[in-house]
């Protein structure tokens, strides 16, 4: 028996089990596991046996421990994320290195790792310059599914299976890129930190990176879900002195407050446009506002309530298919910096680590976006939490 299998008890199993071929080292074997896949678009994902290929060149295979159910993963689901299907999904997670490729130098079996759905490869100009991460390595503006070498390491019944930006994380093995995962603290609880993959980083970062919150700031927050609470943490670590959080939904706003917001408000309890209540309320407009709902009737708002001679607004919220906003010039011409970004704007080997580090050092907590763990079989009650609004995050363990 490969020592995958004994380990997992998961009932993941090498293949071919050809005895001449079982002592040789586990990154040869292909690994049959289970992984969620997802076949049509608006269905639910069906729990399949399938072949997991072993890493190739500059490629790791990972044991998956734990992954978050992310939103980006529902508009998967829901075709508004357009990517290759059938797919295995998943992007915000963590877990254990298997087996590497040859010429792979930054990690080894045996290491805790996250899977980097922004890669960063170092070479290419956006990596080279000091504040761009949207490495041009990335599977997000244009998926193609596959690895870097345009193939795929899945197959189920026979078909190839696509990957989802990169990592394919609702899998039990998954193999991704180097420029894709990253080491971290051997002590990092993975059940926790795998968050850090996406939701919280995407957050924290869009407020402490990307905005650049100052201290004694006013900042408002459109959308308190996972990423908008994140947005709430970073304004408040980065010292804003008031944090406004907007949402429809009230139940949010418990939450929001515990991590750091002063005040919450609904656009539906105003007559006024949520721009004007907000400009009244910051005498004039607030330093920094955040879209974190993905829609452009918001994205619009969060802009106009910012201060128009030196309000800064970050666009966090990705809308549903390619919509545009028309806007009026003046909105900035007057002053007003617009700004957006993925994975709040950090480079994502370099920092992936140090947000573990700061973690670890208890500079944030990750347990108030945790309000599910399920086992990962249980990935479409997952879905349906999400969809429902109940659940912030729900953590599937393997
Ligand atoms: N006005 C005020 N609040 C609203 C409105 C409205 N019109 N509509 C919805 N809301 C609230 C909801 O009640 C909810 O609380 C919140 O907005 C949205 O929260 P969630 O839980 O649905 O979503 P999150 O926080 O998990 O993520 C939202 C994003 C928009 C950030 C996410 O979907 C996204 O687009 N992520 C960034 C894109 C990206 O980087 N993708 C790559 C990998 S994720
Ligand atoms: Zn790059
Ligand atoms: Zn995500």
């Amino acid at each position: 028996m490969a020592r995958e299998e004994q380990e997992s008890g998961l009932g993941a199993t090498p293949l071919p089990l050809i005895p001449a071929l079982l002592h040789l080292p586990p990154r040869l074997l292909v690994i049959k596991c289970k992984a969620a896949v997802l076949w049509e678009i608006k269905k639910p994902f069906s729990i399949e046996e399938v072949e997991v290929a072993a890493p190739k060149a500059h490629e790791v295979r990972i044991k998956m421990v734990a992954t978050g159910v992310c939103r980006s993963d529902d508009h998967v689901v829901s075709g508004n994320f357009a990517t290759p299907l059938p797919v295995i999904a998943g992007h915000e997670a963590a877990g254990i290195v298997e087996s590497i490729g040859e010429g792979v130098t930054t990690v080894k079996p045996g290491d805790k790792v996250i899977p980097l759905f922004t890669p960063q490869c170092g070479k290419c100009n956006v990596c080279k310059h000091p504040e761009g991460n949207f490495c041009v390595k990335n599977d997000l503006s244009m998926p193609r599914g596959t690895m870097q070498d345009g193939t795929t390491r899945f197959t189920c019944k026979g078909k190839s299976i696509n990957h989802f930006l990169s990592t394919s994380t609702f899998s039990q093995y998954t193999v991704v890129d180097e420029i894709s995962v990253v080491k971290i603290d051997a002590a990092a609880p993975l059940d926790k930190v795998c968050l850090i993959g996406c939701g919280f980083t995407t957050g924290y970062g869009s407020a402490v990176k990307v905005a650049k919150v100052t201290p004694g700031s006013t900042c408002v927050v459109f959308g308190l879900g996972g990423v908008g609470l994140s947005v709430v943490m970073g304004c408040k670590a980065a010292g804003a002195a008031r944090i406004i959080g907007v949402d429809i939904n009230k139940d949010k706003y418990a939450k929001a407050k515990q991590l750091g917001a002063t005040e919450c408000i609904s656009p539906q309890d105003f007559k006024k446009p949520i721009h004007e209540v907000l400009k009244e309320m910051s005498g004039g407009g607030v330093d920094f506002s955040f879209e974190v709902i993905g829609r452009l009737d918001t994205m619009e708002a969060a802009l106009a309530s910012c201060h128009e001679a030196y309000g800064v607004s970050v666009i966090v919220g990705v809308p549903p298919d390619s919509q545009n906003l028309s806007m009026n010039p003046m909105l900035l011409l007057s002053g007003r910096t617009w700004k957006g970004a993925v994975f709040g704007g950090f480079k994502s080997k370099d920092s992936v680590p140090k947000l573990v580090t700061d973690f670890m050092a208890k500079k944030f907590s990750l347990d108030p976006l945790i309000t599910h763990v399920l086992p990962f079989e249980k990935i479409n009650e997952a879905f349906d939490l999400l969809r429902s609004g109940k659940s912030i995050r729900t953590v599937l363990t393997f």
